[in-house]
């Protein structure tokens, strides 16, 4: 057996030597202790996002009221937190008619509907005054339909048709965000709670990471993954599906016994221990409801879950009882769409690119589609297997979607639309640039182009990368003139870069003199690299920032490094055996070396790193920058601080050391507080910074 938690030390003594006899009033009492603790901590954790105690010692207390309900079967009880696991047994999903019909919500696709809207509410109210509204992001999940009898959680059913759903209870009470049972004094007899379920984004992206491993099928978006995973016929699968509920509206028998505002009932059902909406807010009138529209819109990428829109609600309810129902859609609200993020269009052609390694990557050329906010052209197929995968032909009609500032994505063939001469997608044997062969190494799902730099695309890449802003940041090289440099045959490697003068850059069609000069001086300006960079800048396979700068400082020079063996390379964090072998294999290969010396011929000099010896003062620590600062950009301020040897991350959590908050800073600030991290101001940042001698400009 486990050591025993300490707090529950003289409960295994008893069970030991009285096993299986009847729970002493001793025991009953402290898993009604337990059971309300962990209630209190859940409602704290998923109700209102602020934690107050280590998921360590949530787990032992929780584990020991496993433990005791196991060894007193009689203290079983349906709403102990202990009973969301699920149930391996088959549920029917029985049919459930609603007590009262769930509505569905009109919506406005743009400004002058909602102003329509608003204009019809107050027309019906023979007001003119602005009318008050509660405003609630649209999540895009299901809708659902909780009973509470006597305050503990009797059925839960989907919406189906708005008048008859399915019964979803054993599915739902794995949800940690739903109550088994309410919280307070001021619960009624009856209570139906209706509210979205869904799917956060990043429970999304993990639970596909997680059946792609497995070969199993993935979901197209959160929505579909949310309605699959409630669909289950074993609850234990549901289970271990992260799901969350968040309630949007409440009824009781007597009316009487809430609050007369839809804000005012909702403070009231997350006092009973549901999550509601943190982004929820009032607005006075349809031009705060715009502002409230364009707010939410600029925050819908950030926001951990997908949303469709906006819901407008009237706030009072009996405006809403005075405006009633139009056939299945409240009077009273409306829902205002924002632009989809997932559009349909049909895949025109498939090509190859080739990228700086060598990755012959297929991009799938789009019927333009407007989604996401933009018009989309292209979308990358990754890779083979990831064809294999969707079965996309070209000619098929496919699921678009971008969200976010992510790639767009081709997600899902229609394989009703397959017109018949759809065409199968086959990798070239040679490469589109160079004609070398194409190879795909066994086991790998990238094919790659054996041609290496004498490839131009991977010789324009490695330029590419050479003088990017992270690495050597060459500014107005940009893709355009490396193009024309490489295929005029001007630059060959990045060391013919520090040879190229004014006046062969003025030879280029639309090359001016003065562009010309400033590009020499921003050539010239790269001469002198401080060793992390000028690492990062030769594109090693698999050396990002972070693995470059760890190199710089562990080994101090670039000779070093050349000539370390794989075993002392993976003595650096984060360089296993594959990143020592890519690291190894590029400083054996004649052209790098050759490269090597054409650059220090050509008067480049890394500057020699200070080998870390010791622990640096922030290492081991995650940082968070949020806001603008004033005396140094973002990336400045994650440079200086890691090298100081902190990891600086872009969300804050319980784990987070310190928040930089600048200017305006937002929505991480606000959390900071909440998880109570500390937290820096900008005058703050430079005092740690030249306390550790760092020059904080
Ligand atoms: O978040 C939602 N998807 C959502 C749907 C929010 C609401 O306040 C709703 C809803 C559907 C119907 N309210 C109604 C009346």
């Amino acid at each position: 057996m486990a050591r025993c938690p300490v707090r529950s030390g003289h409960f295994f003594e008893k069970r030991e030597c009285q096993s299986m006899s009847k729970a002493t009033p001793d025991i009953t009492q402290r898993v009604e202790e337990l059971r309300s603790v962990i209630d209190d901590h859940n409602y704290r954790y998923y109700v209102l996002d602020d934690p107050r105690i280590p998921d360590a010692e949530y787990d032992r207390l929780f584990r020991e009221l496993q433990t005791l309900e196991a060894d007193y079967p009689e203290l079983a009880s349906d709403t102990s937190p202990t009973r969301r696991v699920g149930s391996a047994a088959e549920t029917s999903f029985e049919e459930v008619v609603h007590r009262l019909p769930m509505l569905s919500l009109d919506n406005a696709f743009n400004e002058d509907e909602l102003r329509e809207f608003d204009r019809r509410v107050r027309d019906r109210l023979g007001i003119s005054e602005d009318v008050e509204y509660v405003c609630e992001p649209k999540l895009d999940g299901l809708a659902v339909s909780l009973h509470y009898e006597n305050g503990a959680l009797t059925t839960a059913a989907t919406r189906g048709d708005g008048y008859s759903g399915e019964d979803i209870t054993a599915n739902i009470r794995t949800i940690p965000s739903v109550p088994l049972k309410l919280r307070g004094e001021d619960v009624p007899d009856l209570v139906e709670i209706r509210g979205e379920v869904y799917m956060p984004k990043d429970g999304f992206e993990q639970l596909n990471r997680r059946l792609a491993e497995r070969g199993e099928k993935t979901f197209v978006n959160p929505r579909n993954a949310a309605a699959g995973s409630l669909r289950q016929k074993k609850s234990t699968v549901t289970a271990k599906r992260p799901l969350e509920m968040c309630a949007y509206s409440v009824a009781v028998t007597d009316e009487s016994l809430l609050p007369d505002t839809q804000w005012d009932g909702l403070q009231r059902v997350q006092s009973w221990g549901f999550r509601i909406n943190p982004e929820m807010r009032k607005a006075k009138g349809v031009e705060e409801c715009l502002e409230a529209y364009s707010e939410l819109m600029a925050k819908r990428d950030t926001l951990p879950y997908e949303i469709d829109g906006i819901v407008f609600k009237v706030n009072r309810l009996d405006q809403q009882n005075a405006l009633g129902f139009v056939s299945r859609a409240p009077r009273w609200a409306i829902a205002h769409k924002f632009p989809a993020q997932e559009e349909l269009t049909v895949i025109e052609d498939v090509e190859f690119q080739v990228g700086r390694t060598g990755a012959v990557t297929p991009v799938a050329r789009l019927k333009p589609v407007f989604v996401g906010g933009v018009t989309v052209s292209n979308a990358t197929l990754h890779n083979m297997d990831e064809i294999r995968r969707l079965d996309v032909r070209i000619g098929d009609t496919v699921f678009i979607r971008r969200a976010g500032d992510v790639i767009p994505q081709v997600v899902k063939v229609v394989p009703e639309k397959r017109p018949s001469g759809a065409r199968e997608v086959e990798l070239p044997d040679h490469c589109p640039v160079c004609d070398s062969d194409v190879i795909q190494i066994e086991g790998e799902a990238v094919a790659r182009c054996s041609g290496g730099l004498f490839c131009p695309a991977q010789r324009k890449e490695a330029i590419r990368h050479y003088a990017s802003r992270k690495a050597l940041d060459i500014e107005g090289l940009g893709d355009k003139w490396i193009d024309i440099m490489v295929d005029q045959g001007m630059v060959k490697t990045v060391a013919d870069l520090y040879h190229l003068t004014t006046d062969d850059l003025v030879k280029l069609e639309r090359m001016g003199e003065k562009s010309a000069a400033n590009l020499v001086a921003a050539i010239d300006k790269a001469r002198k690299p401080v060793l992390w960079r000028f690492l990062y800048a030769l594109g090693i396979r698999e050396v990002g920032e972070a693995t470059a700068k760890g190199l710089a400082s562990h080994f101090g020079t670039l000779e070093a490094i050349a000539a370390a063996d794989e075993e002392s390379l993976q003595s650096v964090p984060d360089v296993g055996p594959i990143v020592a072998g890519h690291i190894r294999s590029f400083f054996e290969q004649t052209h790098n070396r050759e490269t090597l010396d054409a650059l220090r011929d050509a008067g480049v000099e890394w500057q020699e790193e200070q080998i870390q010896k010791g622990d640096k003062p922030l290492k081991g620590q995650t940082w968070v920058l949020t806001g603008t600062l004033s005396g140094m950009t973002r990336d400045e301020a994650k440079e200086k601080l890691e090298s100081l040897g902190a990891k600086v991350a872009g969300s804050v959590s319980k784990k987070t050391a310190c928040v930089v908050a600048g200017e305006a800073a937002g929505s991480k600030l606000a959390k900071a507080e909440q998880l109570e991290v500390p937290v820096l101001d900008e005058a703050g940042l430079v005092a740690l910074l030249h306390e550790h001698g760092v020059d904080a400009g």
